[in-house]
C-alpha cells in the first residue's frame, strides 16, 4: 500500500518554486518519486486493459463523465480513480500540491519499439498543467531545441504555455524493455 505521508516528504515538488513557476511563462519540472510509490502504481497498472492508439497502448481513468478528445477520439471516463488506489493517492496528492483538479488520466504503454511523434497537448477543453510519471524504460522525451531522459520514477510537471507552445515527441524505450508513462490533466466541462 501506498505511504502517502512518507512519499509526500520525499517528493519535494519544488525543484522550480512555487513564485519562480508563477513568473515564468513555460516550465517544466522534473523530480524523483519515492520508489515505494513507483511500485505501487506499478503494481495498479496490471488491473487495466491497453488499446492501441497512434503508435503506443493507452488506457484512461478519472472523474466519471469527463470525456478527454482528441485526433477526433472520445476517452470517456468509465474508470473512477478509486479502481487504482494508489494512483487515487497520488492523484489526491498533486491536486493538493498544485492546487488543480487533475480529473483525467492517460497512460501510455510503449512496447517493442513504439514512440510517439511529435505533437502539442494543445485541445483547447484541456486546462491547467499537465503532470506525467515515467516508469519502468527511460526514454527521451524531445521538445523545442531540449530534451529529457525520463527515467523509473521521474515526475514532470509543465505548465499549460508548455504545452500549447510546444511540440514534444518521446522516443523507443532504451533498453527495449516496456515503459509507462501517465498523464494527469485537467479536463473543463
Ligand atoms: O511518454 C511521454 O513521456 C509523454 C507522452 C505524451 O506526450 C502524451 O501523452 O501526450
Ligand atoms: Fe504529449
Amino acid at each position: 500500500m501506498l505511504q502517502l505521508n512518507k512519499a509526500c516528504t520525499h517528493l519535494d515538488l519544488d525543484l522550480l518554486a512555487r513564485d519562480e513557476r508563477n513568473k515564468a511563462e513555460f516550465w517544466i519540472n522534473r523530480k524523483t518519486l519515492k520508489e515505494a510509490t513507483s511500485i505501487s502504481i506499478l503494481e495498479d497498472m496490471k488491473k487495466l486493459s491497453f488499446r492501441r492508439e497512434f503508435g503506443r497502448q493507452i488506457a484512461w481513468l478519472g472523474t466519471k463523465d469527463i470525456n478527454y478528445r482528441y485526433a477526433n477520439k472520445n476517452h470517456l471516463n468509465t474508470i473512477d480513480f478509486s479502481f487504482a488506489p494508489a494512483i487515487h493517492h497520488f492523484t489526491r496528492f498533486i491536486s493538493k500540491e498544485f492546487s488543480q483538479d487533475f480529473n483525467h488520466l492517460l497512460i501510455n504503454l510503449y512496447s517493442d519499439n513504439d514512440k510517439l511523434n511529435a505533437h502539442k497537448d494543445d485541445e483547447p477543453e484541456l486546462t491547467g498543467a499537465i503532470a506525467s510519471l515515467s516508469l519502468g524504460d527511460t526514454a527521451r522525451f524531445t521538445f523545442a531545441d531540449s530534451h529529457i531522459d525520463l527515467e523509473h520514477g521521474h515526475f514532470t510537471i509543465g505548465n499549460r504555455e508548455f504545452f500549447n507552445n510546444f511540440s514534444h515527441s518521446v522516443s523507443p524505450t532504451f533498453r527495449g524493455k516496456i515503459r509507462f508513462n501517465l498523464t494527469w490533466r485537467t479536463i473543463s466541462s
